[in-house]
């Protein structure tokens, strides 16, 4: 069933940091609007939307209510002369310490290969799963043991490309924001020396590392059964064989890109490790250097599970080549980069699974490594136009996203936080504060702002998501959801049956329904996870 109606005044459900843009989001035609204290019912401010604004994503007429003067510390709700209430919020500057939290032990939950706990796993505890060697598809006799890293999402394959995304984020977020991770989680590794974000991460990047065929060098692109198991099957009883589907570049490269960053994040802390993922990474460049011209991946005939087929490597040879070129300082591999930089046939700015040249960009924009002065500026004048443009999108939304309509594709959520997280970055490089009120908005929407009203995080809001499409929530007979998930969020493609049946004709941003069927709008993966991580970890 689904529980999440459509909202009359949709705010951040988790509430607002003191000094934050808020901004109460309202149906109709708006007018006076107060703010009320939830615990006694006093009236402490009261304000004016703005003109109302036909919003074409929540096909909604909506009237902002900017209360962002109002910075007291407290419990309150927003209601309006019409008799309208919004869910009660805090204003707090800790607003968003829990959820971060949760939404980095998340990865945790997403452990494949070991037994998960009751002292860190509390009531979703498991047994250790996917323990058997992988076949590898068309060399059967052969056999890899590729166990641990993470599982995808609510079905338990394991990928090359959004791991190494997913990899990515968290290692980007400790880099430029140590201090959110000054906590222990706690995991089974807290040593109290190295944090437990890169304690999580190696678990990812160990397997990673597994997933590199010895043999070649080449990475192979996914590791998974030949289907997906049944909507409630918990992953210790998931037993099915396993397989290696082939090496292809995309995964290859993203792989020497993850790779060359950790060899360098990781140095301070455990230098063997590092000399491990350095050496990984060289040797999957020589595997790209000696394979130019590779065709995208594309799932062999048996094989059913998730494609994340890609026709263009180029991005993630960029990729691979910026952080080679940061790690090492060495010439051939900034050679290259200027090279795959002129050669401009894919996006330089995205953070996709499959577009994922903006982690090159980042790489070179930070490197201290020596710069080309005009590739470095034409990048920088890109990443802010690139910037600007978000803005001026979300400057024009009724809920102050950067999203247009035709972008509520399946996963959604992530390109709200991948856009966030460009925001955060061009702000931080030009030393702009202009994106800020921009970022505190996405993240406002994935709490509760929008035309929903639900919390796309499980576990936190008044109405977060209680039926992701998520097996071992599914299957483990506890009640709620493992906590800390993030929904992919609404898909205007229709992309399944409960979809094609109940959410056809629907705006773009509420196609969208809390429902365990509802795989193509409410599944969660650790790559939507993972740049909201980034994001929330620059407002904790
Ligand atoms: O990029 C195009 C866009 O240009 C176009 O306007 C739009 C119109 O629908 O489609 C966009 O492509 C979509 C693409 O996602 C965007 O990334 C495809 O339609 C859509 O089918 C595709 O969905 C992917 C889905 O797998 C199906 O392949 C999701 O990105 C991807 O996140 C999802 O990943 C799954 C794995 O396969 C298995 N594990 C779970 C995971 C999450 O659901
Ligand atoms: O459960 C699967 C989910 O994890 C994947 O992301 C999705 C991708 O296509 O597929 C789901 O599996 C469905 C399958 O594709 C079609 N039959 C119904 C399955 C859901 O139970
Ligand atoms: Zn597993």
């Amino acid at each position: 069933m689904e529980h999440a109606q459509q909202n009359g005044i949709a705010v951040n459900q988790l509430g607002y940091r003191s000094r934050d843009a808020k901004i109460a989001v309202i149906a109709g035609q708006g007018g006076r609007f107060r703010i009320v204290n939830a615990e006694n019912g006093e009236v402490v401010w009261q304000g004016q939307t703005a003109p109302a604004i036909e919003d074409a994503s929540s096909g909604r007429t909506v009237s902002r209510g900017d209360f962002t003067a109002w910075e007291a510390p407290g419990t309150y709700r927003i209601e309006t002369e019409d008799g309208q209430s919004s869910e009660s919020f805090g204003i707090n500057d800790a607003v968003y310490q829990d959820a971060h939290r949760a939404m980095l032990k998340a990865f945790y939950y997403f452990r494949c290969g070991a037994a998960l706990d009751e002292p860190h796993a509390g009531p979703w505890k498991h047994e250790a799963c996917h323990l058997t060697p992988a076949i590898v598809h068309g060399h059967e006799s052969r056999q890899v043991d590729a166990w641990g890293g993470w599982h995808d999402a609510g079905d338990y394959g394991k990928y090359v490309v959004p791991g190494a995304k997913a990899a990515a984020d968290l290692l980007l977020a400790f880099d430029l924001y140590p201090e959110a991770f000054a906590q222990p989680l706690p995991l089974p590794e807290s040593d109290g020396r190295m944090p437990d974000v890169l304690h999580e991460c190696r678990y990812e990047l160990d397997w990673l590392q597994r997933m590199q065929d010895e043999e070649s060098g080449g990475v192979f692109h996914k590791l998974t059964t030949l289907r997906f198991p049944a909507g409630d099957v918990m992953p210790e009883d998931d037993t099915a064989p396993l397989y290696l589907s082939p090496v292809s570049a995309t995964a290859t490269g993203c792989f020497a890109g993850v790779m060359a960053m950790s060899a360098r994040i990781y140095s301070p802390y455990d230098e063997a490790f590092a000399a491990s993922c350095l050496k990984a990474s060289e040797r999957a460049w020589a595997w790209l250097e000696d394979h130019p011209d590779e065709p995208g991946f594309r799932n062999p005939a048996e094989i059913a599970t998730g494609e994340y087929g890609d026709g263009q490597d180029a991005d993630e040879r960029y990729w691979a080549a910026a952080e080679l070129y940061r790690t090492t300082g060495e010439t051939p591999y900034h050679e290259a980069f200027r090279a795959l930089a002129k050669q401009g046939s894919f996006g330089k700015y995205e953070l996709g699974w499959a577009d994922m040249g903006g982690y090159g960009t980042f790489a070179y924009l930070m490197s201290e490594q020596e710069e080309e002065p005009e590739l470095a500026q034409e990048l920088m004048a890109g990443l802010l136009r690139r910037a600007d443009e978000l803005a001026a999108v979300s400057d024009r939304d009724g809920y102050g996203l950067s999203l247009l309509p035709d972008q509520y594709i399946w996963g959604s959520n992530m390109l709200v936080m991948n856009h966030a997280m460009l925001l955060l970055v061009a702000g931080r490089l030009s030393g702009s504060e202009d994106y800020e009120r921009h970022v505190h908005e996405h993240v406002h929407y994935v709490f509760g702002a929008n035309v929903m009203g639900t919390s796309y995080v499980t576990g936190y809001g008044a109405r977060p998501i209680r039926h992701p499409h998520h097996r071992p929530s599914e299957g483990d007979g506890v009640e709620e959801p493992v906590p800390g998930l993030v929904s992919g969020g609404p898909n205007k493609g229709l992309h399944d049956d409960y979809a094609r049946e109940h959410l056809a004709g629907r705006a773009p941003a509420a196609s969208f329904a809390d429902v365990m069927e509802s795989y193509s709008t409410n599944e969660v993966a650790i790559y939507w996870n993972s740049p909201a991580v980034f994001v929330l970890s620059h407002l904790v």
